[in-house]
């Protein structure tokens, strides 16, 4: 029995459409910088969000009607979940999707037990995929939400936990590789810390590269090639994240020798935690050559937390989408809307709602982004700004031909720097306005 019989396969009917459950811009197969919407998009759907987020938040329990969810969690609930799960992303027309070990089969007793119920899920999501043609962008596990990682995982002060978050990840890299996952994602949870007078960072950080060198060594042993992602937080849970941001991800990675396998995965949210927007994380991951993948939604600018909002502000997904056709887009990684809808929003339909209004946004940031790249004049604004590196002594100095000597000589001769010219910030902003 479907679960959304009231919804037919959502179209694009285009710019003048007022049907809610159709698109406007978001026309899979139309062809924007050489390549269908659908390729430069790679949208996902995130099943935390979208089949396990339940409404709670620290005030109040769940709100979210969810007829096809049993009281009680088992196998053949989160099995019906999961054909629920394709009939929604069939419906939208999403190509991928993305989830943590446990939000697609419930704990056992016993790692064992955790493991066989995995196995049973893996199998209905391997028959859902070939009967959709939907592919797994990525894979992750959950080592933040059981009390056994309190103090972390791979940064624990706990041994066995250390252990634990080992033996689940060789799990899920087998289960990701067995769904043909074209991606594999860390996220720290609580790798990071609340107190320094009660953590060795040192050690911690020592273990987390430890760790991720064992995933890195099991995934080539079982032939697993997809890209493994690094995902920047700054805070939440903990008060300070090891992974704060796309610098800090990148140092850890270059320091421990992880930067041959390890891209980063930028999400909004954690960008704006993090003090930056999300244009400067993807410019700093991008110009580094770490851009692996995108987390799409936003935050809410009167709330501090990680409110992981469907992005709907056209200038945001712009921005991001500049920077993706800058950077020649993002295969094998995707846009996976890491995000949810409110807890006042509690009907499944308002699902479908928040997905049409992401995908949207994004198609239209992607024909805008397109559209300002086109035209050149921004573009032309900014090779203008460095011409003094085309040619005369700024050529030389970046093809080595000085030191501080000869510059000095040059200076010396000169008297004083040629004048500077305008930054000309109001006219790009009053330029990229046209566009939108
Ligand atoms: C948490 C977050 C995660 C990761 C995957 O803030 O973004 O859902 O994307 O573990
Ligand atoms: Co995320």
């Amino acid at each position: 029995m479907a679960a959304f019989p009231e919804v037919e396969k959502i179209r694009f009917e285009g710019p003048g459409s007022k049907n809610p459950l159709a698109f406007r811009y978001y026309d899979a197969a139309e062809v924007v910088e050489g390549k269908p919407m659908e390729e430069q998009l790679r949208f996902s759907m995130a099943y935390w969000h979208t089949f396990r987020g339940a409404g709670s938040d620290p005030f109040g329990p769940g709100t979210m009607i969810r007829p096809w969810e049993a009281p009680q969690d088992s196998v053949e609930n989160a099995i019906r979940r999961a054909r629920v799960a394709f009939e929604f992303m069939e419906k939208l027309g999403v190509p991928f999707y993305c989830f943590h070990d446990r939000d697609v089969a419930p704990e056992g007793a016993t790692l064992a037990e955790t493991n066989r119920n995995l196995d049973a899920v893996v199998k209905v999501l391997k028959e859902e995929q070939q009967r959709t043609g939907i592919r797994l962008l990525w894979g992750t596990a959950n080592l933040f939400s059981n009390p056994r990682f309190v103090h972390g995982a791979a940064t624990s002060c706990n041994a066995d936990s250390f252990a634990y978050a080992c033996a689940q990840v060789k799990k899920a890299l087998e289960v990701t590789k067995e769904l043909g996952g074209v991606n594999y994602v860390f996220w720290g949870g609580r790798e990071g810390y609340q107190n320094l007078w009660n953590t060795d960072m040192k050690r911690e950080i020592d273990h987390l590269a430890r760790f991720m060198h064992m995933a890195v060594d099991y995934a080539r042993e079982i032939g697993f090639t997809g890209q493994f992602l690094f995902e920047p937080k700054p805070k939440e849970p903990t008060k300070h994240q090891y992974d704060f941001d796309s610098a800090t991800c990148i140092n850890f990675l270059r320091a421990y020798g992880l930067e041959k396998h390890v891209k980063l995965n930028i999400e909004t949210n954690h960008a704006t935690l993090a003090g930056h927007t999300v244009e400067h994380e993807l410019e700093v991951a991008g110009s580094q050559g770490f851009l692996g993948s995108i987390d799409a939604n936003t935050g809410d600018l009167l709330l501090g937390w990680d409110t992981d909002q469907f992005p709907t502000d056209i200038y945001l997904t712009t921005r991001i989408m500049h920077a993706v056709l800058k950077y020649g887009g993002l295969a094998p990684g995707g846009l996976n809307f890491d995000a949810k809808v409110r807890r006042e929003s509690f009907e499944p339909i308002d699902l479908f709602h928040a997905h049409v209004g992401g995908m949207d946004a994004f198609a239209r940031g992607l024909k805008i982004a397109a559209a300002i790249r086109a035209d050149g004049k921004i573009a032309s604004l900014l090779s203008e700004r460095y011409a003094s590196w085309d040619g005369g002594v700024g050529a030389e100095i970046e093809a080595g031909k000085h030191d501080f000597k000869s510059l000095e000589t040059y200076m010396l001769q000169k008297g004083d720097a040629a004048p500077n010219v305008s930054g000309r910030q109001e006219l790009i902003e009053n330029i990229i306005n046209l566009y939108l």
